[in-house]
């Protein structure tokens, strides 16, 4: 029997505690509503970027303060268990605490999908009863080296637009040859063509400037 004298103390002790701790777990105040005000569910953001929490029928207070309606924040990221009532909110890179009473955070994610949530906590970590929680939101944190290889891409386009425009251009304009424009040749220019560009350089000597045999009667 000494052995179950012994056991019944340890029992009521775990069920004092277990007890004790059922009784931190502050029931939810009526009307509250914690809520993600920013980024929007489906967002897109580019990292950093800014989170603000909402409170609604309750306040915020700072961790270790025991406010009747306060309540500080919770962020819980890509997380897939949930929040158990009975046991302070875990402290991990998943589960971010905001104890000085933070209403926003700046997060700086990996790029790819997220979610996010929020719950509420009191003044020693536990969530309310039952937990106060926000939707779970989802969001995608773009990735900003495939922003630049975008920039680097369209700078490479726009070159390239540009020197097609200018290779265009090039291609456009009458090539200036030898002849002039209209390329004459020798044989059009001694036909009369007028070639705008050579005529000037060109000899003004006509085919009947070539001097005449001497007429047979000059002969004595
Ligand atoms: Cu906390």
């Amino acid at each position: 029997m000494p052995l179950l004298r012994m056991a019944l103390p340890c029992l009521a002790l775990a069920l004092l505690a277990a007890a004790v701790q059922a009784q931190a777990a502050r029931p939810t105040p009526k009307g509250a509503m914690v809520y993600i005000m920013y980024p929007e569910d489906g967002a897109t953001v580019k990292g950093p970027f800014l989170c603000r929490f909402g409170l609604r029928n309750m306040g915020v207070a700072p961790a270790g303060h025991d406010f009747p309606n306060t309540g500080h924040h919770h962020l819980l990221i890509d997380t897939k268990e949930e929040i158990n009532p009975d046991e302070p909110i875990p402290h991990d890179k998943n589960h971010l605490h905001f104890g000085a009473g933070e209403t926003e955070t700046r997060l700086d994610l990996p790029p790819g999908k997220h979610t996010l949530q929020l719950v509420l906590g009191d003044g020693n970590h536990y969530s309310f009863t039952p937990p106060l929680i926000s939707k779970k939101i989802t969001i995608t944190v773009r990735d900003d080296s495939d922003d630049d290889r975008v920039k680097t891409r369209s700078r490479h386009r726009s070159h390239h637009r540009t020197h097609r425009a200018h290779s265009d251009r090039h291609h456009a304009e009458p090539k200036p040859t030898k002849d002039g424009p209209e390329g004459c040749g020798f044989w059009g220019w001694l036909k009369g063509c007028q070639d705008p560009v050579s005529t000037a350089a060109k000899p003004t000597a006509e085919p009947s400037a070539v001097p005449a045999p001497p007429a047979a009667s000059a002969v004595p």
